[in-house]
């Protein structure tokens, strides 16, 4: 996976180059990225990049030139690499990152990513150079770079290699459709709060019903839009019975 990423702030992006899982990735060659700064594409002394918005009205809009020269020279380096770019723009109005998504998206050989700043991008950069734009929720935040970040972790944990065994449990809230259960660790008497029994029993089958059967109350009780998307297992429609009949 090629990431090209198109920021303001290219430093910011030391947070998963530089840690954890995704700096361990980036070290072992399961992906590559490069980040530019489109104030490198502007021509004027003040490196400018952004204009007040035609129209009028609030805040400045990022100029068309020097995104557009970015954008261009990235998805150059992708098709230099043999690698079919496709182009997003991290926006409160883009589709939501879902795993689904993610997991499009890690299908993909490389992402030129814009992560913009300011009340956004001149609309025909967007028309003509960018594929997508997808949000990382209903908020507004100052810039792209941490909806960009958000992205390329979620991508790189699925790149294959990405994950030990100690790191890939925690996949299954959304690659089964379903809030993950609780997890325990020593002590197993925390001041009283003591570890649920059938976590010690060894008995793996019952431990494995248990943990489907939180996943699927708390999936209920938290997010019953996740449980409505989804086909139930006969062991789903059996557990979920016995929930509601506990819970009345
Ligand atoms: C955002 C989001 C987001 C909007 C204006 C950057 C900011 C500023 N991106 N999901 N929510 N972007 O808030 O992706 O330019």
């Amino acid at each position: 996976m090629h990431f090209e990423v198109i920021s303001l702030f290219p430093e910011m992006f030391n947070a998963i180059t530089q840690s954890g899982i995704t700096a361990r990735a980036l070290s072992r060659a399961l992906y590559r990225v490069e980040v530019t700064n489109p104030r490198t594409y502007t021509q004027d002394n003040h490196k400018t990049v952004d204009d007040r918005p035609y129209g009028g009205g609030p805040g400045m809009v990022m100029l068309i030139e020097p995104l557009a020269k970015a954008i261009v020279a990235a998805k150059a380096r992708l098709v230099a690499n043999g690698v079919v770019p496709h182009v997003v723009h991290m926006s409160p109005r883009g589709l939501p990152l879902t795993h689904q998504k993610v997991m499009a998206l890690r299908d993909m050989q490389g992402l030129v990513i814009l992560a913009s700043r300011y009340e956004g991008v001149d609309q025909r950069l967007l028309d003509t150079l960018v594929d997508e734009e997808i949000s990382i929720g209903d908020y507004v935040l100052s810039g792209g770079e941490l909806p960009a970040m958000v992205l390329m972790d979620a991508v790189i944990r699925q790149l294959p290699g990405a994950l030990g065994d100690a790191e890939s449990a925690n996949e299954d809230s959304f690659v089964n459709g379903l809030l993950d259960y609780p997890h325990y660790t020593r002590p197993e008497d925390y001041e009283g709060l003591v570890v649920p029994e059938v976590l010690m029993s060894g008995n793996h089958a019952k431990i494995r019903e248990w943990r489907l059967k939180q996943s699927l109350a708390l999936t209920r009780a938290k997010r019953p839009d996740l449980l409505a998307a989804r086909s139930l297992t006969k062991e789903e429609a059996r557990l979920l019975k016995e929930i509601d009949a506990e819970s009345h």
